[in-house]
């Protein structure tokens, strides 16, 4: 998912007058030194830094499931015992930064679905050490079947409890650029139990590309869970997670995620990568005009899409390219 438009979203020409509360969009914040949050600082967090340098173990079997499927689900691509610094990074900028202030039940189904808050890899050290890693974005890259990565953004997603629906969509709708090779890395930070919300796919819905003009809302949810029936498309429900599994989606992927029945906050943060060697394309759905400007500084089409907030994050530097580990 991403930066989003339409009658029932908040990220449309409407939006740039009228922001989503509980959003930070990367035109209002600089993007962070390593000094930005002292509290979260490299003394800190050294542990665990190692962890996202080392290479994922990805087997071929998981890489053809990506490609038939258009998500895979991969256990601890982060080990449980790594993410704790990350976490309180990743929460504590989050939270600082969200503007959501109403309270559940005067919220649409889109607000209902999360708190939403982007690049916080512009905001943190230790967030943009996590959202850069080189062990995530190299398995991305594999997936995608490309030489490199570039950054689109990032974003926080917290379902929090008694948080409704996130209705059916497919993120590569609001995306100005001109390939599917794009790929969304979403990692719970706490362990998820059944009633959480974790992430249903239609699986194979991906080859399918663009389906149709519906931005997240109760029309996308109603349209494509008729849509998914009549195409006899699969739901794949993976039923609990643990913090640090991973599960990766493509562009195109059909996905929804139903609501969080438990106390507990479903904290999930996402990545959300391109090939590099990207072009803008025209927004020709005025959804992606926001993106456009929010991603990729309002660049023509035509041009690379490679904007300082689009860094290319694998290959890494040399200081990033860890030994072969466990997965
Ligand atoms: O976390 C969710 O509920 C939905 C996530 C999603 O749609 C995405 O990451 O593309």
């Amino acid at each position: 998912m991403t930066v989003r438009h339409g009658d029932s979203l908040p990220w449309n020409k409407r939006d740039r007058e009228r922001k989503r509360p509980g959003t930070v969009v990367p035109w209002e914040v600089g993007v962070a030194g390593p000094e930005a949050n002292p509290a979260h600082s490299e003394a800190k967090c050294r542990a665990g830094y190692g962890a996202l340098s080392r290479t994922y173990r990805l087997s071929s079997q998981q890489i053809e499931r990506y490609r038939r499927d258009g998500h895979v689900f991969l256990p601890q691509l982060l080990p449980a015992d790594s993410i704790r610094p990350y976490r309180e990074a990743i929460v504590a900028t989050a939270d600082r930064n969200s503007r959501e202030t109403r309270p559940l039940e005067e919220r649409d189904t889109y607000g209902k679905a999360f708190l939403q808050i982007f690049n916080l890899w512009t905001l943190d050290e230790t967030v943009r050490r996590f959202v850069h890693a080189a062990r995530f974005a190299q398995v991305a890259a594999r997936l995608l079947g490309v030489e490199g990565v570039r950054l689109y953004h990032d974003q926080a997603l917290f379902k929090e409890p008694g948080g409704g629906i996130t209705p059916w969509h497919q993120d590569q709708h609001y995306w100005p650029l001109d390939t599917d090779r794009t790929i969304t890395l979403w990692m719970p930070l706490v362990d998820i139990e059944e009633d959480m919300g974790m992430m249903q796919f239609a699986s194979g819905a991906h080859r399918l590309g663009y389906i149709t003009n519906k931005g997240i809302s109760d029309d996308s949810e109603a349209f494509y869970e008729r849509f998914v029936a009549d195409q006899g498309l699969d739901i794949s429900a993976t039923r609990t997670a643990r913090a640090g599994d991973a599960s990766f989606h493509a562009g195109w992927a059909l996905h929804r995620a139903p609501p969080n029945r438990s106390s507990v906050r479903r904290e999930v943060m996402t990545v959300i990568y391109f090939a590099d060697g990207t072009r803008i394309t025209d927004p020709v759905r005025p959804e992606a005009r926001g993106d456009l400007r929010a991603w990729l500084q309002d660049l023509p089409p035509g041009a690379p899409a490679a904007t300082r907030l689009n860094p290319v994050v694998w290959p890494a530097g040399p200081d990033h390219l860890g030994e072969d580990s466990g997965g």
